[in-house]
């Protein structure tokens, strides 16, 4: 028995002024709340009874109907508008936010006067580092050389903050250094008079003009930063404001990807341009009814660590779900091809990927029930994500959602999972430790070929998992954490995120 009801970890209501807000506090488990970012109305207000020294009036077109301060953002990445309720996004541009409809679509206006709705994600505020192509937000020492070595440009560059907070570094590949090309990292600093240096003869007054400087001037470094390299593009939850119900006939089909729980899935274009994965649901194999009221919902989880849904071809039999195209396939595939050839620094990299889209589903109050290394994506830039998070909820399949079925995922379930079909986000961290395990040993099979009532045994008598050969014992630390016997005894994603990120940042 898979549908449980346990407690929701749901902390507001939502604006009653969201238009479009097609979340609905689902059924028995997963209610979601999106907050937004600042409370609108709040940070960006323009107090107009108490000030001392005013800010210059916004012109009144430009005034939302809160009467709330205006926000001016950059685009980070070019969007085309998909349906004519959308506004097209310029790389570069600056835009005003007239409304904050939910988190993920903001109405939005351009230069020019027109409006539309935009994704939130591909835009930031003015004056901020993220502005410029050249800075990676959230990438590790490790990750930065994968993407640098993935490119395998002469002067390819990456600007990314450091493991010491608050200061940046550059990382530059440069094909002089070994056969293979090399790498080399250098802090930003900043002297009494803060100004911006790498090579203290020339001093900057931001790290823009710095960078640019370097540009043009190896000026100390090993190269001159020709390309700025890795920052892809975020997906949107959906393809635009409007839509979650996708027209079949936009989609073209093209190689089989692979056979899941509920049938074929395909790699697919939508509008002959976008790559996308699209599930084919075999007939019975889906409570589709109940999935399709979900979808709703799981289309406004927006992460860039988990696997986008972007919409459901509603009226088409089999029914469609389509979502964000992973290149690399499914983890578990990718730990067992690479083995040796992924390094211990990608390894805890991987595991800070999952933990960071978990630690999301946790704070939005969203169960995955079967987080596992077979339930994990790996992209074209080895970026782990979390993907068919929630969906055991609408699988038809006795084997599968009885927990003496064959099918049922016991040596990634806690006790109370097994024996009270009792699901919470420490259920989920239990299942994330065991993800790590898969990490550490390069796609093990866990309790090896243990029946899965030996290992209900076992781990009732108080036997975990072993340390995995390529673990430290500080690694292997975190992951014995998750199996703690009761749930409120293991850690919450927020704290194993906190953890994972030390242990990620000592491979710097
Ligand atoms: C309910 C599913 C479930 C599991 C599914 C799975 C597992 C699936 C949680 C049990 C549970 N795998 N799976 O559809 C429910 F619906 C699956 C996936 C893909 C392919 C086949 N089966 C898949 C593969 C991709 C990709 O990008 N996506 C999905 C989005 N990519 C590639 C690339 C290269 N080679 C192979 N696959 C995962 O959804």
């Amino acid at each position: 028995m898979i549908h449980s009801d346990h407690s929701t970890l749901c902390c507001c209501a939502f604006q009653s002024r969201d238009i479009n807000a097609r979340v609905n506090v689902e059924r028995n488990s997963s209610s979601l709340c999106f907050h937004s970012r600042r409370r609108p109305g709040h940070a960006y207000r323009i107090n107009r009874s108490n000030r001392k020294a005013p800010p210059p009036p916004p012109p009144p077109d430009y005034e939302n109907d809160n009467g709330e301060g205006l926000l001016r953002v950059v685009a980070m990445y070019d969007f085309t508008a998909k349906e004519n309720t959308d506004l097209t996004l310029k790389r570069g541009e600056e835009y005003i936010i007239l409304h904050k409809q939910d988190q993920l679509w903001w109405n939005a206006q351009d230069a020019h006067g027109n409006r539309g709705f935009i994704p939130s994600n591909h835009v930031t505020e003015k004056n901020k580092i993220e502005v410029n192509r050249w800075y990676c937000k959230n990438i590790t020492r490790t990750v930065a050389e994968q993407l640098l070595r993935q490119e395998d440009k002469d002067g390819g560059f990456i600007v990314r903050d450091s493991s010491q907070h608050g200061v940046y570094t550059v990382s530059i590949y440069a094909k002089t250094l070994g056969i293979t090309g090399g790498i080399r990292h250098y802090q930003i600093k900043q002297n009494e008079n803060d100004q911006f240096y790498l090579a203290e003869k020339h001093l900057h007054k931001s790290i823009p003009e710095l960078i640019h400087y370097h540009t043009h001037n190896a000026g100390g470094l090993v190269n001159r930063l020709r390309y700025p390299v890795g920052r892809c593009v975020p997906a949107t939850a959906g393809f635009s404001s409007e839509k979650w119900e996708i027209d079949p006939s936009e989609l073209t089909f093209m190689k089989e990807l692979g056979s899941g729980q509920f049938g074929l899935v395909r790699l697919g274009k939508w509008r002959a341009q976008l790559k996308v994965a699209i599930k084919v649901i075999r007939e019975g194999a889906m409570l589709e009814e109940d999935f399709i009221e979900e979808a709703k919902v799981m289309m406004k989880l927006c992460h860039r660590k988990l696997v986008q849904l972007y919409g459901v071809c509603l009226h088409s039999r089999p029914l469609l779900i389509v979502c964000e195209f992973m290149e690399n396939g499914c983890l578990l595939n990718f730990l067992r091809k690479k083995r040796r050839g992924l390094k211990g620094a990608w390894l805890i990299s991987m595991c800070q990927d999952a933990c960071e889209g978990m630690e999301y589903l946790e704070t939005h109050g969203f169960l995955h029930r079967d987080l596992a290394a077979r339930n994990c994506l790996i992209n074209e830039h080895n970026v782990v994500k979390v993907c068919d998070f929630g969906m055991t909820r609408y699988v038809l399949d006795d084997q599968y959602t009885s927990s003496n079925g064959a099918k049922f995922p016991v040596k990634w379930s806690p006790p109370e999972v097994i024996h009270y079909c009792k699901y919470s986000s420490k259920s989920d961290v239990w299942s994330y430790g065991v993800l790590m395990w898969e990490i550490f040993s390069e796609g093990s099979v866990p309790f090896g070929c243990k029946t899965n009532k030996e290992v209900v045994e076992e781990i009732t008598r108080g036997v975990r998992l072993y340390r995995p050969h390529r673990a430290s014992q500080q690694v292997y630390g975190v992951m014995y954490k998750c199996w703690h016997e009761k749930a409120e005894g293991r850690p919450s994603f927020s704290e194993l995120l906190a953890e994972v990120r030390r242990l990620a940042e000592q491979q710097d």
